[in-house]
């Protein structure tokens, strides 16, 4: 055992000697081995790896390295050293930068070039060119060929006709051939003629009329409720009057004519008060202005400067019967008014609904009634409550006063505001017309009612 490692030491010491010596005696160890065949017995191989030998050998290295590198070098040295070397090196370097480098230069560039220039490009050129050229030439061809063919070929027709289909008509008065064949005439509430070959309006269905003389748009205007073509085209209904039915007539009273035309003034208009009744029209007061307008009088002081009767009634019956009595109306309005009828500054003006008891009687005629009502002041939008106190009975000099049972008077006034008070006309004394805060007698012969100084009632 002891022999066999120094045989292998023996043997690695060769091969370092080997290098050397083949660097520098590449002639020299031919003859070396001739001399180490010599000294060691050819004749008997074992020689060659016993101790003595190679120790001897290995002793003298440095001069006998040639006698065995000649026989181990050539087998050992170049199977170990290229293989190891060559192997690992060319095989890292040459995969990683061919892979990387290729892989993204050639994706990008390719993909986005071709996908915008294809599409753009033939997707203009053949939608323009095959959309016009079949339109056009096909509607063009059959239209024209079979109405002219006919009436060429027809011989059967009388002069001035035409054969359409089966049957001779004359294109220029033919309603249902008009111009050509087939070709009927009708209009929007029209009676369709043809004229000349042209297409025309006749006549006009009932409450209709073709006022802008356009035949295509037929008869056109509701001719039954046009204003500016009231029964036929160009007759207006002008001022208080409205067309109905294809007539200018009143409306019902002066909320209707306000809420038609707003522009309308204050002023005296023509109002049909029974509506649907029998009633003819009749002129009325209208207040266009205040609190919104649209008010009809129906109570006016001035109508009698000194009233003496329990029973005072309306100053327009007509007016409370269409308006009040019919629920026509709902509100009513109190004012002081001067003798041009607008208000006097300095008193309150009043609305409030219409109390139920005036639909059968005047606020006069009644004895003693007190109302609570939700009054708007002054055009004001927020309501107060507030009493209203009216009737001909007797009482104090406020409107604040209880009525009492003396001799009648009367009093129309609204507890705690500065709306109208108008008083005595339940007896010989002539009226006044203060305010509600005021005596009922106010400052004397200045609160008198009078022409220029009027207690007022309106409704709407
Ligand atoms: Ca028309
Ligand atoms: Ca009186």
């Amino acid at each position: 055992m002891a022999g066999l490692m120094v045989a292998i030491e023996s043997k690695v010491t060769y091969r370092h000697a080997m290098l050397r010596e083949r660097r520098c005696h590449g002639r020299a160890r031919w003859i070396g081995v001739v001399a180490v065949l010599s000294g060691c017995g050819l004749g008997s191989p074992n020689l060659i790896f016993s101790a003595d030998v190679c120790g001897l050998v290995h002793a003298d290295a440095s001069t006998d390295v040639h006698v065995d590198a000649g026989l181990d070098v050539p087998q050992d040295v170049p199977l170990d050293i290229p293989v190891d070397v060559p192997l690992d090196m060319p095989r890292d370097v040459p995969v990683d930068v061919p892979v990387d480098v290729p892989a993204d230069v050639p994706v990008d560039v390719p993909v986005d070039v071709p996908v915008d220039v294809p599409v753009d490009v033939p997707a203009d050129v053949p939608v323009d060119v095959p959309v016009d050229i079949p339109v056009d030439v096909p509607v063009d061809v059959p239209v024209d060929v079979p109405v002219d063919v006919p009436v060429d070929t027809g011989p059967t027709c009388p002069q001035g006709q035409t054969l359409c289909g089966a049957t001779c008509v004359n294109r220029m008065t033919d309603v249902n051939h008009c111009g050509r064949c087939s070709t009927p005439c009708a209009f929007q509430s029209a009676v369709a003629g043809c004229v000349s070959g042209l297409c025309v309006v006749a006549s006009c269905s009932a409450g209709t009329g073709n006022c802008d003389g356009l035949a295509a748009n037929g008869c056109e205007t509701d001719v039954s409720a046009s204003n500016t073509n009231c029964g036929a085209c160009g007759v207006a209904c002008l001022n208080d009057r409205f067309c109905s039915e294809g007539a200018c007539r009143p409306v019902g009273d002066c909320r209707e004519i306000h809420r038609r035309r707003p522009t309308l003034p204050t002023g005296i208009y023509s109002v049909d008060l029974d509506g649907p009744g029998p009633g003819v029209a009749s002129d009325v007061r209208c207040d266009m202005i205040t609190d919104g307008g649209g008010w009809t009088l129906v109570f006016d002081s001035d109508s009698n400067p000194n009233f003496d009767q329990l029973d005072v009634g309306w100053s327009r019956i007509d007016v409370a019967a269409g308006l009040i009595a019919r629920g026509v109306a709902s509100e009513t309005l109190i004012a002081h008014r001067n003798a041009l009828f607008v208000p006097i500054a300095g008193v309150s003006i009043a609305r409030f609904a219409i109390p139920m008891a005036w639909r059968t009687s005047s606020p006069f005629s009644l004895q003693n009634q007190d109302d609570t009502v939700t009054v708007y002041l002054d055009g004001r939008s927020t309501p107060e409550s507030h009493r209203l106190r009216y009737g001909n009975r007797y009482f104090g000099s406020y409107c604040f006063a209880d009525w009492d049972t003396r001799s009648p008077f009367g009093r129309f006034c609204l507890e705690g505001t500065n709306a109208p008070f108008y008083a005595t006309f339940a007896n010989s004394v002539v009226e006044y017309c203060a305010g509600s805060l005021e005596a009922w007698y106010g400052v004397g012969d200045p609160s008198r009612c009078g022409a220029s100084r009027h207690f007022t009632i309106s409704v709407r």
